[in-house]
């Protein structure tokens, strides 16, 4: 692939399940979840095994549902010290091929292999030799996609999983991107993906005949983000052990919001997505964040800070409601609500750090 860049995209399959899995053999071959409470009556799925699944068990499920799909379904208590353990060995296995590694969560990470140590100079191959390490070493298996960019990467990997090697090359990613479904896009939410569906957008082809103005009067940022990976064309580049400094969700609205009823029910939907990814990292923290835009573009932003760590979705939609109607919102319309969470409790030493790099404001719901 001359002049492009080469970057895998890998991720762990049914990543805390396959660990206990690999644990307890016992579980081998089982329906279990992960998380949840054990009699099935409160909280919800962190994972669930290949077997659970395919009753319909999925993430962040309710434990109560989880049950009625898969009676037999076993309940497992989360060991996290023991995915940590395997996310460092992992991330251990990419960094004999490269330095460029971004992790996203414990189980996911981007690596950009356009120049590896060991002058292998095969994306696939390296991506093979990956998976094949993980296999042998740690007893587990991992998806992983290979492409030119990290986005096209990223839908790659998942589509072969569990146990998949998948590969997008340069000459395929316009016909790839044209036939994919609008929700199968990375960044797009249950929640956009349906206000696309409504305008009638349901394939990339779709979104191909909008220019960019439309896209971004319809999608406001993240319009010009799905302008250019419709045309395969993403140049983030793969950003090696940022700090992570917030995490939160965002959504832009079809129609403006005017009722500070209306504008609630976002939130209380905004912060449900940020808890459910703050669980995901196991992050806590000290300020809460709303970042309100006006029907004419204008931005701001109010922010609250604890002298304690916070995290849980009350105080996340709470103190988002209270922020937001002592800005002033009377007589406003609003396009778009978004919560985050900064102020993390540590920083771990560069390069030490499990927590998930970059991850972006400004992904939808
Ligand atoms: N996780 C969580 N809550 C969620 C989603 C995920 O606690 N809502 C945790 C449990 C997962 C891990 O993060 O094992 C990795 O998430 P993935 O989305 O990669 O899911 P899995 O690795 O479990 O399955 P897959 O094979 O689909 O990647
Ligand atoms: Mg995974």
């Amino acid at each position: 692939m001359p002049g492009h860049r080469k970057i895998i995209h890998i991720d762990m399959d049914a990543f805390y399940a396959s660990v206990e899995q690999r644990d307890n053999p016992e579980l081998v071959g089982k329906a279990i979840v992960v998380g949840g409470s054990p009699e099935g009556r409160g909280g919800v799925v962190a994972t669930a095994s290949y077997e659970a699944r395919k009753y319909g068990v999925r993430s962040a499920m309710p434990s109560k549902t989880a049950l009625r799909l898969c009676p037999h379904v076993i309940f497992i208590r989360p060991r996290f010290a023991a995915y940590k353990e395997v996310s460092t060995r992992i991330r251990e296995i990419f960094g004999r091929y490269t330095d460029l590694i971004e992790p996203l969560s414990l189980d996911e990470a981007y690596l950009d292999v356009t120049e590896d140590k060991l002058q292998i100079g095969s994306a696939m191959e390296i991506a093979k030799q990956i998976r094949q390490a993980i296999r042998d070493e740690l007893n587990l298996t991992a998806s992983a996609g290979v492409s030119i960019n990290k986005f096209v990467a990223k839908i790659a990997s998942d589509m072969n999983k569990p146990d998949g090697l998948t590969f997008i090359g340069p000459s395929n990613i316009e016909h790839f991107m044209e036939t994919l479904p609008v929700e199968k896009f990375h960044g797009v939410g249950k929640v956009t993906a349906e206000k696309m569906k409504a305008m009638g957008l349901h394939h990339g082809a779709d979104l191909k005949k909008l220019t960019l103005e439309d896209m971004m009067d319809r999608f406001g940022k993240s319009g010009r983000f799905y302008y250019n990976i419709v045309r395969g064309i993403d140049d983030r580049e793969v950003q090696p052990y940022r700090e992570t400094k917030s995490l939160g969700a965002e959504d832009t609205f079809a129609e403006d919001l005017t009722t500070i009823d209306e504008m609630n029910v976002e939130l209380d939907k905004i912060a449900k997505t940020v808890y459910d990814r703050l669980q995901r990292y196991q992050l806590k923290g000290r300020t809460i964040t709303v970042k309100i835009k006006y029907h004419d573009f204008k931005i701001i932003t109010r922010s609250q800070s604890f002298p304690y760590l916070v995290g849980d979705i009350e105080t996340l939609s709470s103190t988002a409601k209270i922020l937001l109607a002592t800005s002033g919102i009377e007589n406003v319309r609003i396009r778009l609500l978004g919560i985050s969470l900064s102020n993390f409790d540590v920083a771990e030493p560069k390069g030490k750090r499990d927590r998930p790099g970059q991850l972006s404001l400004f992904e939808g719901l």
